[in-house]
C-alpha cells in the first residue's frame, strides 16, 4: 500500500505539476476522470486528501513552509493573467438546463439586455468546485435544476473550470486572483444595473470562491452566502493551513452547511451559523464509507462532501424540508435533550447563532422537514 501511495505521489507531483508549468493555460488537460469504478483518480483524491502523513507528502511539490507556517506557491503573474478571459458567467433562464446565455467578465451586463433577465425577480449566483464547470451533470445542472423548479431567481453560474480543474494546489493558490476579477466584474454589473443584490451558493472549493468575492465586493451587495461544506483540504485549521477560507463576515449573513467535516470538507465553523447534517461528518446515509476503499469511484468517494450541494437543491425546491434544530452539541441533539429549543430552514435561517443539528433521509429528497430536526 505504501509503495502503490509513494508512486501515486510521484506521479501526481512530477508528472501533473511539473508538467502543467510549461504549459499554457488553455492547453493544460483536464484531469482522468470516469464513469466506472475503477477509477485511478479517486486514488489520487484519496493520497492527495487524507488527513495522514501521506497528505503532507504530496503537498511538497507545491507548498513550502515559512518559519512553520504552510503557503501556497504562486504561479508567475503571467501564467495567472491568462487564467482570466478563461472565466464564464452563464445565466439559466430555463424552462430547460440547456438554455443559457453565456458571457465573459467583460460582457457581463450583456446578461440584462438579451431579454433573459427577470428584473422583478432577484438573483442567485453558484460558485462550483475543484474540477466543476457550470454545466456539470449531477452536480451543476443539479443546482440548475433546482433553481429552476423553484422559479423565483435569477441564477447565475460562474464557470471557472478551466481554472479548477488544474492540480488541487495551483487552484487554491490562484483563488485570491479569481475572486478579484469576478468582484470586479459583478461590481461593474452592479453599476451598469439595478441589481444591487445576489445571493451567493459556493460548494467545496466554490464555497470559498464564493467568499473570496464577496469580500471584494464594493458596490454589489450580499445579503446572503450558502458556504456548502466548503473545503477541508489547505482551509481547515488541521492538518495543514494553506489560507484562510470563507468566513462569516464575508457577507451580510453566512450559512454554512457540514457534511464531510474533516475530511472533503472543512472541519471549522465559518458561517454565521453552522448546519451540521447527520452530525456534519462522513458517512451521511446512504453514503459508501470511502476510507477503506481507496479503489471507489469518484462518486462513491466525494458522496457525504456531494451531500451538501444535494441538501440544498432539496431545500431550494421545497422550502421547510431541511431544517435544523438549535443545539450545543450532536450529542445532545442525538440524546433529544434540544427538542424544545428552536428550528430553521437552511434557506432562511434567522438567527446568527447556532450550531443547527438535523437528520437526512439516504436518499432524495433527503429533507425531513421537521421531522428531521
Ligand atoms: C483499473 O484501470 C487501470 C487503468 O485503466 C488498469 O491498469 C487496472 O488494471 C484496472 N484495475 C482493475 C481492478 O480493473
Ligand atoms: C522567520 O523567522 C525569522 C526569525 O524569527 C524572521 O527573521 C523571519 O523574518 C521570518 N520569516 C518570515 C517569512 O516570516
Ligand atoms: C418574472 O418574474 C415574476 C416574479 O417571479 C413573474 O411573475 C413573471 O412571470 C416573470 N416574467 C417572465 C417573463 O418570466
Ligand atoms: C430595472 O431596470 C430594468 C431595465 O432597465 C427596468 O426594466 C426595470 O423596471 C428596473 N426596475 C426597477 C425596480 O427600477
Ligand atoms: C461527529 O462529529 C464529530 C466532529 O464534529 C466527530 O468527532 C465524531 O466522531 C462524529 N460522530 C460520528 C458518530 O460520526
Ligand atoms: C423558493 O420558492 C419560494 C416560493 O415558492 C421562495 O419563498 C423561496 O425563497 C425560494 N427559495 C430560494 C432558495 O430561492
Ligand atoms: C429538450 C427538453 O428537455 N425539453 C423540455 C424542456 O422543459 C419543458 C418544460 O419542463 C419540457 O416539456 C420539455 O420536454
Amino acid at each position: 500500500m505504501k509503495s502503490v501511495e509513494s508512486s501515486i505521489i510521484f506521479y501526481f507531483c512530477f508528472s501533473v505539476v511539473t508538467a502543467q508549468l510549461a504549459t499554457p493555460a488553455s492547453t493544460w488537460p483536464p484531469l482522468s476522470t470516469s464513469a466506472t469504478c475503477n477509477n485511478s483518480l479517486s486514488s489520487e483524491l484519496l493520497t492527495m486528501f487524507s488527513p495522514n502523513a501521506a497528505f503532507s507528502n504530496v503537498v511538497i511539490s507545491s507548498i513550502s513552509y515559512v518559519n512553520s507556517t504552510v503557503i501556497c506557491t504562486s504561479m508567475a503573474d503571467a501564467e495567472v493573467a491568462l487564467l482570466r478571459p478563461t472565466i464564464k458567467i452563464y445565466l439559466f433562464y430555463g424552462p430547460n438546463n440547456t438554455d443559457y446565455q453565456v458571457e465573459t467578465l467583460d460582457n457581463m451586463k450583456n446578461l440584462l439586455t438579451a431579454g433573459h433577465w427577470n428584473f422583478s425577480r432577484p438573483a442567485t449566483c453558484f460558485f462550483p468546485g475543484w474540477t466543476k464547470s457550470a454545466t456539470s451533470p449531477g452536480y451543476s445542472l443539479e443546482v440548475v435544476d433546482a433553481y429552476l423548479a423553484n422559479g423565483t431567481s435569477n441564477l447565475l453560474v460562474v464557470d471557472w473550470w478551466a481554472v479548477n480543474r488544474m492540480e488541487y494546489t495551483r487552484v487554491v493558490s490562484v483563488m485570491p486572483s479569481v475572486a478579484q476579477w469576478l468582484a470586479q466584474a459583478f461590481d461593474a454589473f452592479c453599476e451598469a444595473s439595478n441589481v444591487t443584490a445576489m445571493t451567493f451558493v459556493g460548494h467545496s472549493l466554490g464555497a470559498h470562491l464564493s467568499g473570496y468575492t464577496a469580500r471584494r465586493l464594493a458596490a454589489l451587495a450580499v445579503p446572503f452566502l450558502a458556504a456548502l461544506d466548503p473545503a477541508g483540504p489547505l482551509f481547515s485549521p488541521v492538518p495543514l493551513r494553506c489560507q484562510e477560507g470563507v468566513r462569516a463576515d464575508d457577507a451580510h449573513f453566512v450559512m454554512a452547511l457540514h457534511t464531510d467535516a474533516g475530511r472533503f470538507g472543512s472541519d471549522a465553523a465559518v458561517g454565521s451559523v453552522d448546519y451540521y447534517a447527520n452530525n456534519g461528518t462522513h458517512v451521511q446515509p446512504g453514503c459508501t464509507p470511502y476510507d477503506t476503499q481507496p479503489g471507489a469511484c469518484a462518486a462513491q468517494f466525494l458522496c457525504s462532501h456531494t451531500r451538501a450541494l444535494l441538501l440544498w437543491c432539496a431545500a431550494v425546491r421545497r422550502p421547510g424540508s431541511v431544517v435544523g434544530r438549535l443545539c450545543p452539541s450532536s450529542s445532545a441533539f442525538a440524546a433529544g435533550m434540544c427538542s424544545g429549543r428552536s428550528t430553521n430552514d437552511i434557506t432562511a435561517p434567522t438567527a446568527n447563532w447556532g450550531p443547527y443539528y438535523f437528520k437526512t433521509n439516504a436518499d432524495a429528497p433527503y429533507g425531513q422537514g421537521i421531522h428531521g430536526a
